[in-house]
């Protein structure tokens, strides 16, 4: 087997089950899990127990992601929300609390790292405050486990009365760069699940957003699904816990999202109640319109989904603005009362679908997912890897990654050309959707047989999480003869520097999303200037914006990045020309 495992460290070198159980259990002894307003109103113990209810009545259920960036707008902005709804007539069950990945980050190292414009709850006064605003389940999904601080965060949600925690995922995906601390991460992340394993007759459950980690890097639904598999398995056999999964962002293929919501309720033998379905986040683009029919378009499958198959997954009216910033009260509201519209007609879709077809698709899904979940394990295990041990399971898998993951033990059939070298059983929408930007692109260009690129340097990377920008923009430079070093996500400015002067390159791409363009731009000229790269050209793209001048959402910072000299003309249009200037050839 060819397999090349990048570890961190040597995994045998963690704290044995038997000893992160019992931490566990001493840990969850000190906690009673809190009651919020939600648990009084509707008389319920935990969110699960509510969801198990409204399965019952065959009420549908909706979701927000709340990102503001202090406790007092959170505050005041879910009072806005809850409150602009019961005066329409509508209703919120659960607000998904976006904190910041610094909360990911114990105490100590905070000041090390960027805030990234999302919730950092400061005091116990606010963690305590979280359940106690309105009567709306609060649901923390990001930054909380598979982070450095998973232990402390669960131990203050739980308290809270959160009983829905995240996210999974995220260890596999999120870094926090300048931090090597993985061994303890690894240890920290498998107890804080541990944790929440002790509280699973009270219907805690771990939370995992399928698309924030390494869900979203397979090319194979089937593939993605046995991943999920994986992730059950160590939360729910090795752990003791409740995994309640949550997919959508990525799958803009209205019918394979209920296809995959099926596939994953079978796979589920706990029958957990899911967080919620996302919405299709990929198709939002810049027109209102075309957002307005995006959100149509993927709710409408979704809700009838729930209708016919009631699986607990609450739906989620993405705002308009989705792609622009982080959105208002408003536009969160607005789009609820849209799907309020979409939940009144969806009955009349769903006793016309195929759902024997939508089933059948699904089980497809789940022979491929079974697959590949089988040949995981049992490489794993001949690899040396004990596969009763969570932590070494999560470290092994992460440090072989989704890529070699599914050459290797991928359920599509094997052919010399195809993408990964296996026909999917089932593509998945993002691969499908980026390869379209690039066509697009691509299609506009005539290089007429040349590459106008060929023997440019350029560096590129991504200043967060967010990939897709900076893998299209890496392989249309490529296409058009670059020679382009991916420094990939969280990238750091003395890497930058350090890979300028390894390659003599004098052009540096950035793709940047979280709300952090100017901060960095502005640390990212000072560190050149001081390491002797001041003629380096800076170009910026994604979305060029950052919380200013007292604004709680990011306002756009184009023209401050214009006049420190970055090119933020943000268009995959231009790239070329302009690099190709910018050459020192
Ligand atoms: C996919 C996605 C994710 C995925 C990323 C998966 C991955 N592996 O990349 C996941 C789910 C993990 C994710 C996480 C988060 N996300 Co996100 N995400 C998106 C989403 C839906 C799409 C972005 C994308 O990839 N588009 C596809 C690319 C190809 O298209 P594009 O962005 O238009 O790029 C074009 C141009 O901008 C340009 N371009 C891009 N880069 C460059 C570089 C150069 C040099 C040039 C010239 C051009 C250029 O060329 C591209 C092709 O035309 C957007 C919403 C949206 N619809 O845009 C939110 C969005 C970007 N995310 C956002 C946020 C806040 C987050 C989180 C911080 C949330 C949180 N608190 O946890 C986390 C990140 C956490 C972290 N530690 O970094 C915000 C950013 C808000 C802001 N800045 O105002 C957005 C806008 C959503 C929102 N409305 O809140 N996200």
């Amino acid at each position: 087997m060819n397999i090349q495992i990048k570890r961190r460290f040597n995994e045998k070198e963690l704290p044995d089950m038997k000893t992160i159980k019992s931490d566990a259990k001493k840990i969850a002894s000190g906690i009673t899990i809190g009651e919020t307003l939600f648990m009084k109103k509707h008389g319920v113990k935990s969110e699960i127990e509510y969801k198990r209810k409204m399965m019952k009545s065959g009420k549908i259920m909706k979701h927000s992601v709340i990102g503001w960036n202090s406790w007092s707008v959170t505050e005041e902005g879910i009072k806005k929300v809850y409150n602009g709804l019961k005066e329409a007539g509508s209703s919120i069950d659960r607000f998904g609390i976006c904190c910041d990945w610094i909360m990911g980050v114990p105490e100590q190292y905070r000041h090390k790292f960027q805030a990234s414009g999302s919730l950092i709850l400061n005091t116990m006064e606010e963690w305590k405050k979280i359940g106690q605003v309105v009567p709306v389940h609060p649901h923390l999904g990001d930054h909380m486990i598979g982070s450095l601080n998973g232990v402390e965060n669960v131990v203050n949600a739980l308290n809270a009365g959160v009983t829905s925690i995240g996210n999974l995922a995220q260890y596999f995906t999120y870094e926090y760069p300048g931090l090597e601390m993985e061994a303890y991460r690894t240890e920290d992340y498998i107890k804080a699940m541990a944790v929440m394993g002790e509280f699973q007759e009270q219907n805690v459950c771990i939370h995992c957003n399928l698309d924030d980690g390494y869900g979203a890097q397979f090319h194979d639904v089937a593939n993605l699904l046995g991943w999920a598999k994986l992730e059950r398995y160590v939360a729910e056999e090795l752990l003791g816990g409740r995994l309640a999964h949550c997919y959508g962002n990525l799958f803009s293929d209205s019918f394979l999202r209920i296809v995959f919501n099926r596939a994953l309720s079978m796979i589920d033998k706990y029958h957990t109640p899911g967080t919620f379905v996302n919405g299709n986040t990929i198709d939002y683009g810049f027109s209102m319109p075309r957002n307005y029919a995006a959100l149509c378009s993927y709710a409408l499958p979704d809700v009838a989904c729930q209708l016919t198959y009631p699986t607990g997954y609450a739906v989620a009216p993405v705002p308009f603005t989705e792609a622009i910033r982080i959105p208002e009260p408003k536009e969160i509201i607005e789009a609820h009362l849209t799907m309020d519209m979409i939940i009144e007609k969806a009955p009349y879709y769903a006793r016309y679908i195929d759902w024997d077809k939508v089933n059948s698709d699904a089980e497809v899904l789940v022979t491929g997912a079974n697959v590949f979940f089988e040949r995981v394990v049992n490489a794993l295990d001949s690899l040396g890897v004990d596969i009763e041990h969570a932590g070494e399971v999560v470290s092994v898998l992460k440090a072989i990654g989704p890529e070699q993951l599914e050459i290797a033990f991928g359920a599509g059939r094997k052919e010399k050309d195809a993408m990964r070298g296996r026909v999917p059983v089932r593509p998945t929408s993002i691969v499908q959707t980026i390869d379209k930007i690039q066509e697009d692109a691509l299609a506009k260009q005539n290089f007429e047989g040349a590459e106008p690129l060929s023997g440019v340097n350029v560096v590129l990377g991504s200043t967060d999480v967010h990939e897709f920008g900076k893998e299209v923009i890496r392989n249309y430079l490529r296409k058009a003869g670059a020679n382009v070093f991916d420094l990939g996500t969280s990238v750091s400015i003395s890497e930058i520097a350090d890979t300028l002067i390894e390659t003599g390159s004098n052009i540096v791409c950035m793709s940047t999303y979280n709300g952090m363009a100017y901060s960095f731009a502005k640390d990212l000229i000072q560190d050149l200037e001081v390491s002797g790269l001041k003629d380096t050209h800076i170009l910026m793209g994604g979305r060029l914006n950052e919380a200013m001048d007292g604004s709680d959402v990011p306002i756009d910072v184009t023209d401050k990045l214009v006049k420190m000299g970055v090119n933020a003309d943000n268009n995959i249009d231009t790239i070329i020309a302009t690099v190709a200037a910018y050459s020192s050839r």
